[in-house]
């Protein structure tokens, strides 16, 4: 039943998406990049405050969220210095610790008083409290009171934290976030082999490095060459407007007192805006700290490099699940919620499930690995092939690995080329429905070259449309593209909920949950500063 459910949503996914299924050729002149930033403790002074968040149909909508109350000491990862912390923010600040510290949060209610009390709950750790008031699910602050929540980080991973405190209103407002536990030890397979060569090609281009550790885990199975953080959520903007509505009607009532309280019905319930990272696309493509979203900070935009080994850390906050569909490549489970899943009889073996779609719970939170190679793409993508660009691949060899990557070379432009796959030409004459001269035949570009994105090559690298030219034609028609040609050239999958009313913005296709990650070739620098 439900992988029959699951087909037919692929099937018309299909039909109205074409580009969902696709690799596309991207031509980008500016771009952000997404990272998992944070603030660093173990001390965290948070406020629980209100603010407007803003969609991208224009809409700007009243929600409750986790800020910093006061500087937080210190931000990561190190590599992005332009950052900042609101008092309050959607998702809340992201908290970055290290396994085995004792982490300490003040929280500071500020929400209006009408609002009440508040608090958070940090599932999977042993608490205790400090002050504050006697809750149903853990001590609270009361309106412009303050409690203290003290826990051992007991446990690496990424973790979630949200209010426990009338969540079905609460976390709906925008009262969530993450917890990011770095392990004490980072393993010695991180920090050699094909992860060291990793980092050298990365600083080879002049690409810093942006991770919060090597490894996500301490287990050897667990290192990573890049990472990313995304949260899930909807919003029903009616509950928001009515929490507006009578909290400005109650400004002014004594916290406490007879009357002073929401009565917000959160049922039915009928969300409109699908965020991740608290934005919905195109606004979470828009970089990091864009000052545009004082209140939303954090962006959803991958890039990676072939052959790299990316963390996934994702968090389902809010009240629904989110069957989120990574293109290109199934996503390892590592663990959940700060529980790696090893083999029961193999300990140095990892356990959890490749997944087509890694489906978002609402206070759970997993870590799993992604890469892309270009295995089986079945044409040369670095597009060095022999016969149009002879010169290129004379300097380009391929030299296979056990696993038939070329990977002893870090600082070529085909490091981790798929070596069965070199100098494969796509066709003899790469402009127009060619019949026959290659293993694969693209549309003509007259036709599908729409747009300013779609570069219409199957190559990667800066020249990749230059490349697609052949000796005869000119690909893409000029005119058709709105960058130059000598700019980015990645293939783009979209990466967004196979609920497809989830990918629209209070029902405007495109938008919500939905965006786009980029592979990008080696000598374009992955900036996850912006
Ligand atoms: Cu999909």
């Amino acid at each position: 039943m439900m992988s029959a459910m699951k087909t037919r949503k692929t099937i018309s996914m299909t039909r109205v998406l074409p580009v969902a299924v696709l690799a596309l050729t991207l031509l980008l002149t500016m771009s952000a990049h997404a990272a998992a930033p944070g603030i660093t403790g173990p001390v965290f002074n948070l406020t629980a405050q209100s603010a407007y968040i803003t969609q991208p149909d224009g809409q700007a909508i009243y929600s409750w969220g986790y800020g910093c109350n006061g500087t937080p000491s210190g931000y990561a990862p190190a590599a992005i210095t332009s950052t900042f912390c609101n008092t309050m923010q959607v998702p809340g600040p992201t908290l970055i610790v290290t396994e085995g510290q004792t982490v300490t949060v003040n929280l500071l209610n500020g929400l209006p008083t009408p609002a009440g009390n508040t608090s958070i709950l940090f599932p999977g750790f042993t608490v205790t409290t400090t002050g504050g008031a006697a809750g149903l699910m853990t001590q609270e602050a009361a309106p412009a009171g303050t409690v203290t929540y003290t826990f051992t980080a007991s446990t690496p991973g990424t973790h979630s934290y949200y209010s426990g405190t009338q969540g079905d209103l609460q976390v709906e407002m925008g009262l969530y976030g993450a917890i990011i536990v770095l392990p004490r030890t980072i393993p010695a397979a991180c920090t050699t082999g094909l992860h060291a060569s990793n980092l050298t090609a990365e600083s080879h281009w002049g690409e810093s490095d942006f991770r919060l550790a090597a490894a996500a885990y301490d287990h050897a199975k667990t290192c990573y060459d890049r990472e990313y953080l995304f949260q899930f959520s909807e919003m029903d903007p009616n509950i928001h407007s009515q929490a507006l509505a009578q909290v400005t009607a109650k400004g002014s009532c004594v916290a406490g007192a007879v009357g002073c309280s929401l009565e917000v019905p959160t049922e039915p319930y009928h969300p409109a805006y699908f965020l991740i990272n608290g934005r919905s696309m195109p606004d979470d493509m828009d970089p990091n700290y864009a000052l545009e979203y004082p209140h939303q900070p954090y962006n959803g935009n991958p890039h990676l490099h072939p052959g790299e080994e990316v963390l996934l850390r994702v968090v389902g906050q809010g009240r629904w699940q989110h069957p989120f569909h990574e293109h290109a490549n199934h996503v390892r489970i590592l663990g959940r919620d700060g529980n790696l899943i090893l083999s029961a009889t193999d300990p140095n073996s990892l356990a959890g499930p490749a997944l087509f779609t890694t489906t978002t719970t609402p206070g759970m939170a997993f870590d799993g690995l992604f890469y892309f190679t270009g295995r089986g793409l079945n044409w040369d993508m670095y597009g060095h092939h022999a016969g149009t660009d002879a010169d290129l691949s004379a300097v380009l060899p391929c030299t296979p690995d056990a696993n038939g990557y070329n990977t002893s070379a870090p600082t070529a432009i085909n490091f981790w080329e798929w070596c069965a796959d070199h100098n494969k030409p796509l066709q003899v004459a790469p402009f127009g429905d060619v019949a026959a001269g290659g293993p694969a035949t693209l549309p003509d570009p007259n036709i599908l070259t729409n747009g300013a994105w779609f570069g219409g090559s199957p190559y990667l690298g800066a020249d990749a449309t230059v490349r697609a030219t052949g000796p005869t034609g000119v690909t893409p028609p000029s005119g058709t593209i709105a960058n130059s040609p000598s700019s980015e050239a990645a293939f783009a999958f979209m990466w967004h909920s196979h609920n497809e009313r989830e990918i629209t913005t209070n029902n405007a296709f495109p938008g919500g949950m939905m965006m786009m990650m980029l592979v990008d070739s080696r000598e374009f620098v992955i900036d996850e500063s912006n």
